[in-house]
């Protein structure tokens, strides 16, 4: 195994001595020093970038133990490079000089210090022991087989399931089902909430929840209150929609109208996004005789009628796009995901297409990612900040070009809607706050990132994991288990973001909060459009204001980024203003209804 990335090792660690005895014998002024230093050090780290995504994606493509060894080695290759503690000290010394030094250098050190501290050799048992309890845990979750009445039953079934059954018995068993692999995941999870926030603290940050969020320049209390504040923000639209939504549903199910809304009567697993609830509004249906690749090609020419380029034909050959065929004995991972192997042209999305509404938009949502990566591949953008402008970043193109790609005038031009549909604003406007944005934050800001502080920045007890899951289920989501859920099972660890992405998930509230802004300002003030009532297709002008901002990568704070795209901060204003009428027509569906549910 060794053998494969020996002449890399060697390659990199002669130079680094080399380099860093250069340096400190008293040479160049800071900024030679700096560029010499850089170039080591982007160039090792997009060689071992690739090696270690090479290696990971074979183990999340096929799920073998000879996989995770080779996962395994390689993230002990990565850091033994990235954490080396002659690169820390080098970028230390280098940025004490920072006002000497361009500022596209003080941010590719950063960078370095940033990349050290997920692997610090510093501590090198320390760093072993993560890299291989990480791997244990993809391995866990990538191969768990879900069962119920004594067979397998993929996430997809899952899904599609929930989806689509009314029977409640049916539904509770199904919904139980989908927790089962929360209680084979909490071991792994326990070991390494104590192992990445060693990790962190070994080169100075507080804990593991504080190291991600450092990428964004803030601490975990201002992160926090951020999403506090998305959520006092939205809290009156989304009492309204839980308000029409426990009704709809008690109608639905013929069952007493409850105060907080069961959790097996939403339709997806988490209660995280409320589709299916709008009769009108259902597009499952207009997918029936197209293909999975036609699902993929689609969301390609989303990007291609902007001005992009078509994908490389390396995205083709080497993805994985498909379910695993029946009777193939294969595991891969199941959630949706796209990947930068080589920092370069080398991109792929690893999913499970089918052809529905979920994986339109899903393929939409990944290939967001993928010309983002492709923009930001450029020999003006150095490897270390080949990446987006903050996590949020990436993630929000992929959900801003899944909302556009959801508007009934796009949807009529690539022909998944006919040219006579009609939906009424407020019942279009209704699907889309429940299915893709509102009842999203309230698990994304609330749930998710609340918990995920608790366990790594508060140390919370694992024996009250659970407990403090469900409460706040209760408080933030308004939902509750159909069935007392014990102290036993560990339900956070279903989410797959939880083991392999672990305190992330507030990128994602943010990116929805993201994705209005400038889709507000692509439709009002590059397109002259409708905001609820737009087209992308063709649009050349949306193309070049998503290539200029994407093309920057992390070159520029991300403040900046989005005040020179948007003239503005970070603002659910526009998130507001886009639901508004939905908000006057809630009012009056609710009128005389008990709002909330406390
Ligand atoms: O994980 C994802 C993407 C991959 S980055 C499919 N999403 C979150 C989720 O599924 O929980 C997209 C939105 C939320
Ligand atoms: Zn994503």
């Amino acid at each position: 195994m060794l053998r494969r990335f020996l002449p890399l090792f060697l390659w990199a660690f002669g130079s680094l001595g080399m380099l860093v005895s250069s340096v400190l014998a008293a040479g160049p002024g800071p900024q030679a020093q700096a560029d010499q230093f850089l170039e080591l050090v982007n160039a090792g780290w997009q060689a071992l970038v690739r090696v270690e995504s090479q290696a990971q994606w074979e183990a999340a493509t096929d799920v073998k133990p000879e996989h995770d060894a080779a996962a395994e080695a390689a993230g002990k290759a990565r850091a033994a490079f990235t954490g080396n503690p002659m690169i820390i000290k080098e970028a230390r010394a280098l940025l004490s000089l920072k006002r000497q030094l361009r500022p596209v250098t003080v941010r590719q050190l950063e960078r370095v210090l940033l990349n050290a501290a997920e692997g610090p050799m510093t501590n090198p048992e320390l760093v072993a022991a993560r890299i291989a309890a990480e791997t244990r845990q993809a391995s866990t979750l990538n191969g768990f087989v879900f069962r119920w009445q004594d067979q397998p039953i993929t996430p997809n079934q899952i899904d599609n399931f929930l989806q689509t059954n009314r029977n409640l018995a049916l539904r509770q068993q199904v919904w139980e089902v989908s927790k089962q692999s929360g209680a084979a995941l909490q071991p792994g999870l326990v070991e390494l909430r104590s192992l990445r926030n060693r990790v962190a603290q070994e080169l100075g940050h507080a804990d593991y929840f504080a190291l991600q969020v450092a990428a964004f320049g803030m601490t975990t209390a201002e992160m926090v209150d951020l999403q506090k504040e998305f959520m006092r923000e939205l809290r009156p639209l989304y009492l309204q929609l839980h308000t029409w939504v426990k009704h709809e549903l008690a109608r639905r199910y013929g069952e007493p109208v409850p105060k907080r809304i069961p959790a097996h009567w939403l339709n997806n697993r988490w209660s995280q996004n409320w589709t299916g609830l709008i009769e009108g509004a259902n597009f499952d249906d207009r997918f029936q005789g197209r293909s999975p690749e036609w699902v993929v090609r689609a969301a390609e020419q989303f990007f291609t009628s902007l001005g992009f380029s078509p994908l490389p034909d390396t995205f083709w050959t080497r993805s994985d796009l498909y379910p695993v065929k029946p009777g193939e004995a294969r595991r891969k991972n199941t959630h949706a995901s796209c990947w930068h192997v080589d920092l370069d042209r080398d991109i792929r999305s690893l999913m499970s297409v089918e052809a529905n509404w979920q994986w339109f938009e899903t393929a939409h949502h990944e290939l967001g990612h993928g010309y983002y990566f492709m923009a930001y591949s450029r020999p003006g953008v150095p490897p270390l900040l080949r990446t987006g402008a903050n996590p949020a970043f990436h993630e929000g193109m992929g959900e801003l070009v899944a909302l556009a790609c959801g508007q009934i005038p796009y949807l009529k031009t690539v022909g998944v809607l006919p040219a006579d549909f009609q939906v009424d604003e407020p019942t279009f406007l209704l699907n889309d706050a429940l299915a893709n944005s509102v009842p999203f934050i309230f698990w994304s800001s609330g749930t998710m990132t609340h918990w995920e502080a608790d366990i790594y920045a508060h140390q919370l007890d694992p024996a009250q994991w659970n407990a403090r899951w469900w409460q706040y289920v209760r408080d933030f989501q308004g939902v509750e288990p159909p069935v007392p859920r014990g102290p036993g099972l560990c339900d956070a660890a279903t989410k797959t973001h939880i083991n392999d992405t672990p305190c992330y998930y507030y990128s994602y509230a943010i990116a929805t909060v993201l994705k209005f802004q400038l889709h507000e300002h692509i439709t009002r003030k590059l397109l002259h459009q409708s905001t609820r009532a737009s087209n992308y297709a063709g649009q050349k002008a949306a193309g070049d204001f998503l290539r200029t901002l994407m093309a920057k990568g992390a070159t520029e704070d991300w403040r900046k980024v989005l005040r020179d795209a948007t003239g503005e901060n970070l603002s659910t204003r526009a998130m507001v203003e886009y639901y508004r009428p939905l908000m006057t027509w809630l009012q009056e569906q609710n009128r005389g209804r008990q709002i909330g549910w406390d």
